[in-house]
């Protein structure tokens, strides 16, 4: 079963990001086991080429989920076209946003997705089967992330061809003025507010920690859609855990 069949059934499904750009490290943590890894274009060096060969790396093992850079067609298109499972569109603030993302994804009658030959498409080979289903398996998921979005979250939710709404803790505190005060209530109440009003349009919700504890909450409310960790931090952390021990 394709990543957004599973998320439309309303599997847990638990990712980590990927910041590094090496395929080994996208298989490595594909052949661990995650469902599904959050390739983040955003905040990351990773371009194109290093998704295309990330996708490789992983493919048939671990869904394979790119955060584009911005919320642009240009993106978009490319990002979907080296054949990824679904995209993640960072700072969605308005349903106008959020309807923008849903017609760059998907092809016509549903939405004006460009056609192309690439990956996606088996190099033409698979162009038939491929265009006939994208719009059935290619996940749109789209970021709340900014108290703009948690105020326009009714309207968001509502609009058509939303696979996941996806928590974006850190920037929706800085949004805040509550700069890494994810814990912070009136952070907490902004995040209930999506949650409560997601959860009332039946749309799945996914959230980010940097640890499985920090995580944990958010499935016990229902959250289905989870990234924990980033792949630099599992480095960082194995690192310093055996100094700690060596050279304490
Ligand atoms: C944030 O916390 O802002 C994120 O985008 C995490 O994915
Ligand atoms: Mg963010």
């Amino acid at each position: 079963m394709n990543f957004t069949q599973r998320l439309r059934n309303n599997e847990l499904l638990v990712g980590t990001m990927l910041t590094i750009p090496a395929p080994e490290i996208a298989e490595m943590a594909a052949k661990c086991g995650f469902d599904w890894l959050f390739m983040d274009g955003e905040h990351s060096p990773l371009s194109t080429l290093d998704w295309q060969r990330m996708l490789q790396a992983v493919a048939g093992r671990s869904a394979g989920i790119i955060r584009v850079a911005a919320r642009t067609e240009r993106e978009i298109k490319k990002v979907l076209d080296i054949g990824a499972d679904g995209i993640i569109a960072p700072q969605v603030n308005s349903a106008d946003e959020a309807r923008r993302v849903v017609e760059w994804c998907r092809y016509p009658p549903q939405g004006g997705r460009g056609v192309g030959l690439a990956r996606a498409q088996g190099y033409g080979l698979d162009f038939a089967s491929y265009v006939e289903s994208a719009n059935e398996h290619v996940a749109v998921i789209i970021q709340a992330e900014h108290i703009e979005a948690v105020d326009n979250i009714e309207q968001i939710s509502q609009v058509e061809g939303i696979d996941a709404v996806f928590i974006g803790p850190y920037d929706l505190s800085a949004s805040m003025n509550k700069m890494g005060e994810i814990d912070h209530p009136e952070v907490v109440k902004a995040i209930d507010k999506v949650t409560r009003v997601c959860q009332q349009n039946d749309i799945a919700l996914g959230y980010f920690g940097v640890t499985a504890e920090s995580v944990q909450p958010y499935i016990d409310q229902g959250y289905r859609l989870i990234c924990a960790g980033v792949d630099a931090g599992f480095v960082t952390q194995g690192s310093q855990e055996v100094l700690q021990k060596l050279k304490p």
